[in-house]
Parts: structure tokens; sequence; C-alpha cells
């Protein structure tokens, strides 16, 4: 049975109500549409290049103060946040439903991902821990401490509207640093709410300087402002692999960091011991889940050529019997792809299996006549005899490609076989392929799983991977490192001043 559901738009309203979302153009501002049926929900003012100054400058001087600030107080900030967020969870994930067309439960999993960040952070602001280094000469003390490092800019995708930015600044905040988040220009309404969600809880902290945290809303020229910009210490950006191959040259041209989350290719090797059944969904929920647009997404199955029809086949199975449809609604697995490019995309790299020699199962257009301006789809399997040219490439659709393989260590190559490294997976129960898979001669992939598939990372671990993916890690671990500049230093305590490595210079 479906439920009646309001208009996105109406629905839009609604929400942006709730989370307290305020002066939005009613005309002359630039169009929000919705995923799920195509129409606009509201319009947005974007920055002009004064504007995005005056929020830079602010930064800067807010860096002034903040830095100085106790870190175990700036974890304040966020743990507030973190009770805002909890407060707000139902709205502002039915918000990243409206404006990125995730379902519910995944829209509502993107939240508590903040929540789990604010938490992180919280405990991380009591532990920027430093270190006490031995030093050489006597008399002397070493230690190397961890200094807030300036403003940070986070350039964020519309497939996690607001995790990512999470990721990056409760970390970001907690180390001392101001934050000025430029969302895709997808999803700016989500970075509103998540705005004043922040701005309530900054109310309640009392004595944060003015222009700590803001959002710059904008296009590519507004991105490359602040690319640009010598007084942005950190850019993290999330993207395609093309937006980083723009972004790394000019922040590294002026020395300043960047932490880059790019494009995935994503594989799961399905070896003869695997567990079928949990493969299976793994599979589907890693293939088809976030309708094939999360970065983590599966894109390549390499399957032991024993399994490979059999694994194809449920898999197959399963695709044609998942729900499709608003992402509202209940039950509904699959919601729409963004736009009318993402499908073209999805159409075209179909195209390119069938010109590569493979077969496409799936696929289709779906709901045209409910919502002739939004893109459902049926996700695909694609069967290839040998992995394929259109393999190396990341398509943000729910689009596998499926290859068999004969034996563990061709598999591995297989796997390791395309530019990108962000996430990879084998599902065995032997033990010697596990540690094989997790070993220096193992995947390539900053992220590597057994017996789970490759997206769904939890916030504890450092999250990112290596070659076209960026090389950047965000999140987890020790991650917090990169949004602080390290200083080490050397005290010398005694009357004498001896030099290090014995060098002498008597006057
Ligand atoms: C992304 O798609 O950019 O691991 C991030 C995952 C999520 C994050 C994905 N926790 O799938």
């Amino acid at each position: 049975m479906t439920q009646s559901l309001p208009s996105p738009a109406a629905h839009a309203r609604a929400v942006l109500a709730e989370l307290g979302v305020a002066g939005l153009p009613a005309d002359g501002g630039v169009a929000v549409r919705c995923p799920i049926d195509g129409a606009i929900l509201t319009q947005v003012a974007y920055d002009d290049a004064k504007a995005v100054e005056a929020k830079v400058s602010a930064a800067v001087r807010a860096f002034r103060q903040w830095r100085i600030v106790p870190a175990p107080r700036r974890g304040e900030l966020v743990r507030l946040l973190g009770e805002e967020l909890r407060a707000a969870k139902a709205q502002l994930a039915a918000l990243v439903t409206l404006e990125a067309g995730k379902i519910a439960s995944e829209a509502a999993g993107e939240v508590q991902e903040m929540i789990d960040i604010c938490d992180f952070a919280v405990g991380l602001s009591r532990q920027l821990h430093g270190l006490t280094i031995a030093s050489e000469r006597p008399g002397h003390a070493m230690r190397e401490t961890w200094q807030p490092l300036g403003p940070v800019v986070v350039i964020s995708a519309f497939n996690f509207p607001v995790a990512v930015w999470a990721w990056n600044a409760c970390l970001a905040l907690v180390c001392g640093d101001p934050v000025i988040w430029k969302p895709s220009e997808k999803t700016p309404l989500t970075a509103l709410a998540v705005q004043a969600i922040l701005d309530r809880a900054l109310a309640r902290f009392g004595d944060a300087p003015e222009g700590l945290t803001s959002v710059v809303l904008g296009g590519r020229d507004a991105g490359e402002r602040l690319v640009r910009d010598p007084c942005i210490a950190l850019v993290s950006a999330t993207g395609s692999t093309r937006m980083g191959q723009a972004v790394a040259p000019i922040v590294a041209g002026r020395f300043g960091r960047s932490i880059l989350e790019l494009g995935g290719n994503n594989a799961m090797i399905v070896t003869p011991s695997a567990d079928l059944s949990l493969t299976v969904r793994a599979i589907v929920f890693s293939a088809a889940g976030t309708a094939g647009q999360r970065c983590t997404s599966l894109r390549r199955l390499i399957v032991h050529e024993s399994l490979v029809d059999k694994v194809a086949d449920a898999v197959e199975s399963a695709f044609s019997r998942l729900p499709v449809g608003d992402p509202r609604q209940d039950g509904v697995l699959l919601g729409p792809l963004h736009d009318a490019a993402a499908y073209q995309a999805f159409v075209a790299a179909m195209d390119q299996v069938r010109a590569d020699g493979g077969g496409v199962s799936g696929g289709e257009r779906l709901l045209i006549d409910e919502h002739p301006d939004a893109f459902y789809v049926r996700p695909a399997l694609a069967r290839l005899a040998a992995p394929s040219p259109g393999m190396q490439r990341e398509t943000f659709a729910p689009l596998l490609h499926v290859v068999p393989y004969r034996d563990f260590d061709e598999a591995v190559a297989i796997q390791n076989d395309v530019p990108q490294g962000l996430s990879s997976c084998v599902m065995t129960n032997d033990i010697r392929e596990a540690e094989a898979f997790l070993s220096a001669a193992g995947s390539d992939c900053g992220i590597a799983n057994v017996n789970i598939g490759p997206s769904g990372a939890e916030i504890g671990g450092a999250f990112g991977g290596e070659k076209e993916t960026g090389g950047g890690r965000e999140s987890g671990s020790d991650s917090w490192k990169q949004y602080m500049r390290r200083q080490t230093a050397t005290v010398n305590y005694s009357g004498a001043l001896p030099l290090a490595q014995g060098v002498r210079f008597d006057l």
C-alpha cells in the first residue's frame, strides 16, 4: 500500500520551516530541483565575489580568537551541535531525502553519521596528544605539539550532502580551525539547514567568534575563489577525479594543504568458500543502495568461475524485485538518480558494456508516467567474459559489472587494475585468502573489507583512498592531524649551549 505524501515542494517548505531556515528568495534566485519529481523545491541566493571575500575575512578573524580557546571548550561547541542534531534528526533526514533522493533509512543513517562524528570529535578535543621526545643534548627537552592550522574550506558533493561536511567540520572545530562550507550546487538547502542547526548550538555556546562557520553558495567560480585564496589553510574536497585534478594543483601551487576524496571504482571478490546468502545481500545493498551514487558503491564483481553464473543469477533476480520509487515511501529501497545527466551517464555506461562485448540486464527507466521529469531506474547487471575498458571508469549509477576469475592472485590483480583506489572487499571463509587480500600484496585501496560490502564505512576509521581517489583521509583514526600544524619544540633548561650532532662552534 502506498502512503499519500505531500508534493516534495510542499514537504520541503514545511521541513525548512521546522528546521528554522529563513530568508530564501521568493524569486530571482537559483532554482533547487528535487530528484523525486524533478520539480523546483525552492530558490536560493548565490554568494557573489564580495560575499565570499567577506566570509573568508571573517574566518581569518575568527581563527585568531578560536585558536586560543582551550580545545576541550571547543569540543563543547561540537557536543552542543551533536545535541541539536539529535533533536533535528528526523527533519534534517527528511530534507536529505528531498534534496539528494536517498531513502528515509539511509538519510537517517547519514544524519546519524554526523552525530557519531560529533561524539568522536568531543572525545578528541581532550586527546589532541603530542609527543615528548628524548633529546640527545643534556639539559634539553623536546616535544611535538599540534597547533590549530587556520581556516578550512569543505567542498562537498550532492550524494552525502551533510555527513561529509560533519566529518571535516567537527574535527576542524575542535582542532581550532574556522570552517567555510561550499556545498554542491545540487544540495544547498541541507547546507543551510545544518548552518541553522549549528547556529542554535553556537547561541547556546555563547562566545564563539563571529564567522567561525559559514556557508558559501555558488557554482564553480565560488569554489575556485575559495580554493585560490591564500588565507585558506586546508581545502577538503569531495567529488569527481576531474574536480580534484583542478583543485589539487591550485592548492599545491600556493603550498596550501588539501584532502581529496575523489572517484571510486570499488570491487568485491567472491571466492568459492563465500557464504552466498550473505554475499548476495552485501552485493545488492552496496551496488543498488543510494541508487549506486555512493563513492563507495560496488561497481565491479569478480567471482570465481565455478560460481559466477549462480551469483549473477541471484543478483539479477534480486535487482528485478527491488522496490523502486519515491524514497519517502515505506518499503522503497531505491530512489531516483539525481538528474538527467546522471541518467545519461548510466545509459552511456550500459552502451559501453555492449560495445565491450558484454550483456546487460535491467537498466530500464521506470515510473516515467508518474514522474516524467525524474529518473528512476532498475539497477543493471553487466556480464562480461573478462575485464573491459568500460570497467576502468566510475559511473555514478546502479550498474554492476561481473567478471569471472580462475585463481585468487588473478582476482586481486583484476581488483587493483583500475585507476581508482577507494574501497574493496573479499567474501571468503578461507583465512589464507582473507589475509592475502589484506596483505601488502593484496588490495591497494584505502578501505579493504572481509565479508562485508565496500560501502557503509563507520566514522571511527580513516576514510579515503589511493591513486585517483586522491590520497586524502577524513573522519576517524588520526585524520585530525591534517587539521593542525605540527610543531617540534626544543627547550634548553641548562646553562650551556651544546649543539646537536656534536658540532663545535666556539666563539
Ligand atoms: C561518499 O559516498 O562520499 O562508507 C561517502 C560509506 C559512507 C560514506 C560515503 N559512510 O558508504
